[in-house]
């Protein structure tokens, strides 16, 4: 267990957890938040999030993979490849599950700069990821790479419409376990305000922390820090996680 994760206490005295949870955050540009939603909510999102992928996969079974983005309801995106799908697609109260998770990233990391301000409903997405010998031959997990790169161009290093790196902070809820028997993240935890241009991103990335999660533990991730899918040989289940997205404050 690396550095960003290695507080492992899950009930740490009230007093000092936040402010040296913020200072973590600060230092790794990433946190782990164990129990950050309790177990009930999670079994009635897994519940919801596996009903999805079921009706995802008859899709798939039955019509081209282009055709199956058009076949969902209007702004529901679909992303065979990573097996994603827009959040919207659960069909959730979702305004009261962001004021939730809102509400626990301030209370875990209290500290004005990193409020989350507005949550980008655009870039919220529920995942899926496989054991490399249980996934689709089409499925691939995700490289390294920052979340505050979104809608990055990185020939010209301009944002089209994505958000400054500084300025996004995501929420990786995993809905299953994840990280030792069914694929996690796997982060370097160092804090960066800038974006690290492709040809680094192609290279070993180090140092990695892949924090075992159990279902309900959160990772919030600056926008900055560098991350990928987390495989390892050996893993034998399918794991489940939400990505939530905000802009801080
Ligand atoms: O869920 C994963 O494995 C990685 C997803 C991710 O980091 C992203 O899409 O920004
Ligand atoms: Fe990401």
């Amino acid at each position: 267990m690396g550095a960003f994760s290695e507080d492992q206490h899950r009930k740490p005295r009230r007093d000092d957890s936040h402010s040296s949870a913020f200072w973590r955050f600060k230092e790794n540009g990433a946190l782990v938040i164990r129990d950050f939603l309790p177990s009930k909510q999670i079994a009635v999102l897994t519940r919801r999030a596996a009903s999805v992928f079921a009706e995802l996969d008859q899709l798939v079974n039955s019509h081209p993979i282009e055709r199956i983005e058009k076949l969902l309801p209007d702004g529901v995106l679909f992303r065979p490849r990573v097996s994603s799908v827009s959040l919207s697609a659960m069909q959730l109260e979702t305004s009261a599950l962001v004021q939730t998770v809102a509400t626990n990233i301030n209370r875990s990391v209290p500290d004005k700069e990193l409020q989350t301000k507005h949550f980008l409903s655009d870039e919220a997405w529920l995942r899926r990821q496989f054991p490399s010998h249980l996934a689709p031959p089409f499925h691939r997990p995700h490289s390294w790479h920052q979340d505050g790169a979104l809608g990055l161009n990185y020939h010209t290093m301009t944002h089209e419409g994505g958000i400054d790196t500084r300025r996004i902070l995501t929420c990786w809820l995993a809905l299953t376990p994840c990280g030792k028997h069914a694929p996690g993240l796997a982060v370097n935890p160092v804090s960066r305000s800038h974006i690290v241009p492709i040809h680094r991103l192609l290279q070993s990335v180090s140092p990695v922390d892949t924090p075992t999660l159990a279902a309900g533990d959160a990772i919030l991730l600056d926008g900055g820090t560098l991350h990928k899918t987390h495989i390892a040989q050996g893993m034998t289940a399918q794991r489940l996680s939400i990505e939530f997205r905000f802009e801080k404050g």
